[in-house]
């Protein structure tokens, strides 16, 4: 249904929800071969989980809490084949996919506590990370706020302005989750606009609201 659609991107989540490492292939066997970007969102910053994703179709991977430059350059080193990196290499399926097993993937490093946007210069210099994708809640969590996916004004609003600048200058995209109208009005051009679950349940709340008026 999403490759049907006129999405640019869409990621699949292995951090949270509860999709499992099993049911990501034909997930990503629906989505390659449309316009639409397919990215895994890894359970974690380790290799197994980088090159799995990527072995098994995924256009790239968005990897989750990255703090230091030394985070990025391992998940850049899990995302690139020798010299770059030190990706093991499989062909089973990749192989098929347009580019094959060695097709060029992108590697987004989630900023998503205060740690990683107070190392934000090191972790766009990294040779190899793409862009950066904003945790808002998590983030928010690391600054003692509630963990909402909206930017909130003052500390929080002030730390992804300066991550955005970071990204900005280094020349890397910068994607946040969350109100899609906001976020475009900031400046943000990739913009994830919600979650499965989420959708689910505002039709649903809305469906029903139609009926009983409340
Ligand atoms: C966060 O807001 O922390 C996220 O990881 C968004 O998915
Ligand atoms: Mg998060």
């Amino acid at each position: 249904m999403l490759a049907a659609t006129s999405l640019d991107f869409a990621w699949i989540d292995l951090q949270h929800g509860h999709n499992s490492a099993a049911q990501l292939l034909p997930q990503l066997q629906a989505m390659n071969g449309s316009s639409l970007t397919p990215l895994v969102r890894v359970r974690a910053n380790d290799p197994v989980s980088i090159g799995h994703a990527l072995d098994a179709g995924a256009e790239g991977v968005i990897v989750p809490s990255v703090e230091s430059a030394l985070d990025a350059r391992r998940a850049v080193a899990a995302c690139r084949f020798p010299p770059e990196g030190d990706r093991s290499y499989a062909d089973f399926r990749a192989k098929y996919m347009p580019g094959g097993a060695m097709r060029p993937v992108l590697c987004l490093v989630m900023i998503e506590s205060r740690r990683g946007v107070a190392d934000i210069d090191e972790i766009v210099a990294t040779p190899g990370v793409d862009g950066v994708f904003i945790g808002p809640a998590d983030l928010a969590l690391s600054m003692g706020l509630e963990p909402r996916s909206s930017i909130q004004p003052g500390a929080h609003g002030d730390a992804i302005a300066e991550v955005q600048a970071s990204c900005d200058a280094a020349g890397v995209v910068t994607a946040i989750t969350g109100d899609p109208e906001p976020m475009h009005r900031l400046g943000f051009r990739m913009i994830s606009l919600g979650a499965d679950l989420g959708f689910l349940e505002h039709g649903l709340a809305d469906a029903l609201s139609k009926l009983t008026g409340e």
